[in-house]
């Protein structure tokens, strides 16, 4: 079971002056035009071998061992604020409140997977950044990276991935050891990640397959999209891009193809990963990353993705009425449990979130306790030992009195979709704690 500790609201501290400088934002435009030259950082220390022995190690259990803190400040979700290595950190990765950001999912993986120890700060982007943050980081974008060794600070996805492997040799490498495999890696990155017209960038970028508004421009921009992933799919056909393990390239695609999978499906009913014959050759490599507990320690389940998209891009009703994401990510007994373990230890920030904004009328009497009631209840579903099929029936409260039935479905309702994977709990442990709401819905009425 994972433990849960509590943290007191982390105000994340106005950092010194950095000794090193970061490359610049490629993805968007806040960027200050001095900083638009590559990363120059400072040579790196000698790291720590024990700690990185330690990290080494830990790596083929990241999340077996994932702590979660509490964070009042914020949503209030749990949130695994720190590496799954127990090593003294690092670094610190500072990155996104809500754990949406693609280039900070790159970033949290390959340190993962290499078991380097780090600790977060968060930046809400969807508020004002704060001036600690837009005075350390010039382009105001995290993913943000500060080294302990020496202070130095390195922005940019890419820039971070290219650092971790430099400076910690002793970690399990994301770049393949012999020369061919290097430079396959390499021209992968240099063509699909980098190029004019790579995979990922086509479906999104302005007025791209999945962003384009008018309907009469799809086909074109479908066809776009098919041509990109007729040329990238053979890398995909076989598990990892390069050799038979994580590289610096799948982490780099990863984090897009994952809400592209998602939203592609729904929005525009274009299925990457394996319902249309010529796309099924995406499916091999989202196994093997799905396989790596690294990548399950980070990525996001679809209907987060979706959720997402339709609330910060505002796509139509419509649009948004659309076929359910693909149930690519499965139930399981450990997911059960760790959702309802982080729905237990967060159980009065829940409470009190859907008091404030789930619409139930929170002034009526008992409300409090009515709500309480049903989110215990459905605690209880997922950590009771199961049927096997990873999620318990939900026990029905009996009788569902009113009011208090339309409070509990609204309650249910509410934290079924407010719940956002990997920011509150991992993306196995969403997809249960959806199913046991639906479930706990179902003997509502
Ligand atoms: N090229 C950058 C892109 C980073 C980026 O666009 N980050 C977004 C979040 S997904 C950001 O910080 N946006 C803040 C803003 O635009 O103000 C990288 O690879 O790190």
């Amino acid at each position: 079971m994972i433990a849960i500790r509590s943290a007191p609201t982390s105000v994340p501290r106005a950092p010194s002056a950095p000794r090193a400088r970061g490359s610049p934002g490629r993805a968007t435009t806040r960027a200050n035009a001095s900083a638009r030259r590559r990363a120059v950082v400072v040579p790196p220390s000698a790291s720590s071998s024990r700690s990185v022995a330690a990290a080494s190690a830990s790596a083929s259990t990241a999340t077996a061992s994932a702590t979660y803190e509490l964070r009042p400040d914020a949503v209030p979700s749990t949130q695994r604020a720190s590496s799954s290595s127990a090593a003294p950190p690092e670094l610190v990765l500072y990155r996104d409140t809500n754990a949406w950001c693609p280039f900070c999912e790159r970033v949290w993986l390959a340190l993962e997977a290499k078991g380097v120890s780090y600790t977060c700060e968060f930046v809400d982007l969807r508020r004002v950044h704060p001036k600690w943050f837009t005075d350390l980081v010039p382009t105001g974008l995290v993913p943000a990276a500060r080294f302990a060794a020496d202070d130095a600070l390195v922005w940019e996805s890419m820039d971070i991935l290219r650092e971790l492997e430099t400076r910690f040799p002793d970690a399990p490498a994301l770049t393949p050891a012999d020369e061919d495999g290097a430079a396959k890696m390499e021209a992968f990155i240099a063509r699909e990640v980098e190029g004019a017209f790579y995979l990922t960038l086509v479906p999104i970028r302005p007025r791209g397959f999945g962003a384009a508004k008018d309907p009469e421009d799809l086909p074109k921009l479908r066809a776009e999209l098919e041509v990109a992933v007729a040329r990238a799919k053979p890398h995909f056909a076989n598990g990892f891009i390069v050799g038979d393990a994580m590289t610096t390239a799948d982490v780099l695609v990863a984090p897009a193809l994952e809400r592209l999978a998602a939203n592609l499906l729904t929005f525009r009913g274009y299925d990457l990963r394996c319902v249309l014959s010529y796309t099924a050759e995406f499916e091999p490599w989202f196994l093997a990353m799905e396989a790596t507990p690294a990548y399950r320690a980070v990525m996001g389940d679809p209907e987060t993705h979706n959720t997402v998209v339709r609330q910060l891009f505002g796509l139509s009703n419509g649009e948004a009425s659309l076929p359910p994401p693909p149930a690519s990510v499965p139930e399981t007994p450990t997911g059960a449990k760790e959702a309802g373990t982080c729905l237990s230890n967060n159980m009065d920030a829940v409470v009190a979130d859907a008091l404030k904004n789930s619409g139930v009328d929170a002034d009526a009497d008992d409300a409090e306790a009515i709500v309480r009631t049903y989110l215990e209840t459905l605690a209880a579903s997922l950590l009771a030992d199961g049927d096997g099929d990873g999620v318990a029936a939900a026990r029905p409260i009996a009788p569902h009195p009113r009011p208090a039935r339309a409070m509990g479905a609204a309650t249910l309702a509410f934290v079924r979709n407010r719940v956002s994977a990997p920011r509150d709990m991992s993306a196995h442990a969403a997809v249960a704690f959806r199913a046991a709401a639906d479930a706990f819905l179902t003997s509502v009425y």
